[in-house]
C-alpha cells in the first residue's frame, strides 16, 4: 500500500482568497490603465472564474460582452499585453500585504514539513504570482518551501485538464498513488482527479455551491485552533483543524 509522502497545493481559492479582491481588481487595474471602460464587479468575476487562467478569462470575457473587439487585428497581444499589465498590478498588490494566507494554511504547512512531506504547488495562475504571494506571507524562502512549483502556461492545457498535476507528480518522481491534492473549485478537483489524485476541498465565496463529486472531504477551511474548521461534505473533521494526522487518516481510508 502506497503511503502518503507529498501534499500538493492548489494556490488561488486554497493557499489565499485571492480572486476577488486580488485578481479581479488587478485586472480592473490594467483595463482602466489601457483606457478601456471594462468593469468585472464581483458578481461578474464569479461568472468569468469558471474559465481558469487569466488571458483565457479576458477571451472569455470579450467572446459574451465585446465579440467585435476579437475581430480587431492583433487582438492575441493586446490580451497577452493586457494580462502582463494585470500581472504587474497584481504582483504590486501582494507584496504591499493586500493578500494574507488563509487560516490554517502556515501552519498545516509547517507540519507537513515537520512531518516529512514533501510540499508542492499545481495552479493556473502566473509564476510570479506564486513567489510574490509565498514572499510577501511566508517570507523571502516562502518559495523554497515547495520542492515543485507547476504554474501557469507551463502545461499546455489548464485546470480542468489534469496537465499541472500530472507535471507535478513526474517532478517529484512520484505516482499518483503517493500524493494528495488540496483544492478550492470544482476545475480544481477535476483535474487532480483526472491525475489520479485523492483530494481534499476547502471551500471560499466563489466555490462553495460548486459540484466536488470524487473529493475525499469539503471543508470551509484548514482551521485554526480558536477558529474551528467546518465540514460540509464527504469524511467528516474530527478535531477542530485539519491537520497531517487528519490527512493521512483520510488517504490512508481512501487508498485501502
Ligand atoms: C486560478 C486561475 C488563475 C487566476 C488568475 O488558479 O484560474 O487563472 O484566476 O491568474 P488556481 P492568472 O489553479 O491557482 O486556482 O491571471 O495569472 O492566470
Ligand atoms: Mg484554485
Amino acid at each position: 500500500m502506497a503511503t502518503l509522502q507529498a501534499l500538493i497545493f492548489d494556490v488561488d481559492g486554497t493557499l489565499a482568497d485571492t480572486e476577488r479582491d486580488g485578481h479581479r481588481v488587478a485586472f480592473n487595474r490594467a483595463f482602466a490603465e489601457a483606457g478601456l471602460d471594462w468593469e468585472w464587479s464581483v458578481e461578474r468575476y464569479g461568472e468569468l472564474l469558471r474559465v481558469t487562467g487569466g488571458k483565457e478569462r479576458i477571451r472569455q470575457y470579450l467572446t459574451e460582452d465585446h465579440p467585435g473587439v476579437l475581430e480587431e487585428p492583433g487582438i492575441d497581444d493586446r490580451i497577452r499585453a493586457l494580462h502582463e499589465a494585470k500581472t504587474r498590478h497584481y504582483v504590486a498588490m501582494l507584496e504591499g500585504g493586500a493578500i494574507p494566507l488563509r487560516p490554517g494554511v502556515e501552519r498545516l504547512l509547517d507540519e507537513a514539513a515537520a512531518a516529512g512531506l514533501r510540499l508542492a504547488i499545481a495552479t493556473t495562475t502566473t509564476p510570479a504570482n506564486v513567489t510574490a504571494l509565498l514572499r510577501a506571507t511566508l517570507g523571502e524562502d516562502g518559495p523554497a518551501r515547495f520542492e515543485v512549483i507547476a504554474a501557469g502556461d507551463i502545461v499546455p492545457a489548464k485546470k480542468p485538464a489534469p496537465d499541472i498535476y500530472t507535471h507535478a507528480l513526474a517532478e517529484m518522481g512520484l505516482t499518483a498513488a503517493e500524493a494528495l491534492a488540496l483544492e478550492d473549485s470544482d476545475n480544481g478537483v477535476r483535474s487532480a482527479r483526472d491525475a489520479g489524485l485523492e483530494v481534499v476541498v476547502t471551500t471560499n465565496d466563489y466555490t462553495r455551491d460548486q459540484d466536488f463529486s470524487g473529493a475525499l472531504a469539503v471543508l470551509d477551511g484548514f482551521g485554526e485552533p480558536g477558529a474551528p474548521a467546518r465540514s460540509l461534505a464527504g469524511a467528516e473533521l474530527p478535531g477542530d483543524v485539519v491537520d497531517v494526522a487528519t490527512l493521512r487518516r483520510w488517504f490512508d481510508h481512501a487508498r485501502p
